[in-house]
């Protein structure tokens, strides 16, 4: 029989801030010990090495160097298992390949949820070039019929820490529930955590922030004693040299 882990109680959950700008480090583990169960233990981290935000196809890339880094400490460490805090998902499948337990990336994890209690949900994320990184994700995730729109709000990651793109966020919302027939929102970047129950409150619909569902996805995962499957393409990387990189696996 296969049965992952120990159960629900006592899991330590490693939540990955994929950029290296520890201030969103910070609202990411706030936001993830305010949903977690009280016997979880959240590790919120960043890697060392890596863009100060992830804002494209590049960024993305270079970022994954650093998650699989940290998810390669996190198995040492014995984590439960793991929360790709960024929006692209970056290194997701890559990561599983590391990993026991399971790894949840925070867009597949809103959108799921966001299927599970509305018909039609809209994304409100960052700069506009990062529109079609989550237009792939709801095309790979089978969303398509579940996205109304994808918004953004043509500010930078790093300006979500000033107030007036608080301001915008809330704008874009509005627009989202005025325009495209939504039953729900997503927020489209782990800078927005925060934002998630203020603008539930100020709009009348939930609005969900990815990594406070990825958080309850992994304890309900590890809790029912589901880790990521080992059989297939998701088994541990194939033992050989990686020159001049990270460690072999
Ligand atoms: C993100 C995110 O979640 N973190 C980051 O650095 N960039 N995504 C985004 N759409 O801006």
């Amino acid at each position: 029989m296969y049965i992952y882990g120990q159960g629900a109680e006592g899991m330590k959950i490693k939540v990955i801030n994929p950029n290296t700008t520890v201030s969103m480090t910070q609202i990411i583990g706030s936001a993830a010990r305010s949903i977690a169960s009280s016997t979880t233990e959240i590790i919120a981290c960043n890697p060392a090495m890596g863009p100060v935000s992830i804002e494209g196809h590049y960024d993305e890339a270079l970022s994954a160097i650093g998650i699989l880094d940290e998810i390669r400490k996190g198995e040492a460490e014995k984590m439960d298992g793991y929360v790709i805090a960024c929006f692209g998902d970056p290194g997701l499948m890559a990561a599983r390949e590391l990993a026991r337990g399971p790894v949840i990336g925070i867009a597949e994890a809103a959108m799921h949820a966001a299927s599970f209690i509305a018909t039609g949900f809209s994304i409100v994320t960052t700069l506009g070039r990062t529109r079609v990184i989550a237009q792939h994700l709801v095309e790979r995730y089978g969303m398509t019929r579940f996205c109304r729109q994808i918004r953004s709000i043509d500010l930078s990651v790093l300006n979500l820490e000033e107030a007036y793109a608080k301001t915008a966020v809330l704008a874009e919302c509005r627009m989202a529930l005025k325009e495209d027939d939504c039953g729900a929102i997503i927020l489209g970047c782990a800078g927005m955590a925060d934002l998630s129950i203020w603008l539930s409150n100020e709009l009348g619909i939930p609005v969900i922030d990815g990594v406070s569902v990825a958080v309850k996805f992994v304890e309900a995962l590890v809790g029912a004693g589901l880790g990521t499957s080992k059989t297939g393409d998701l088994a541990y990387p194939i033992s050989k040299p990686y020159t001049g990189i990270a460690p072999s696996p």
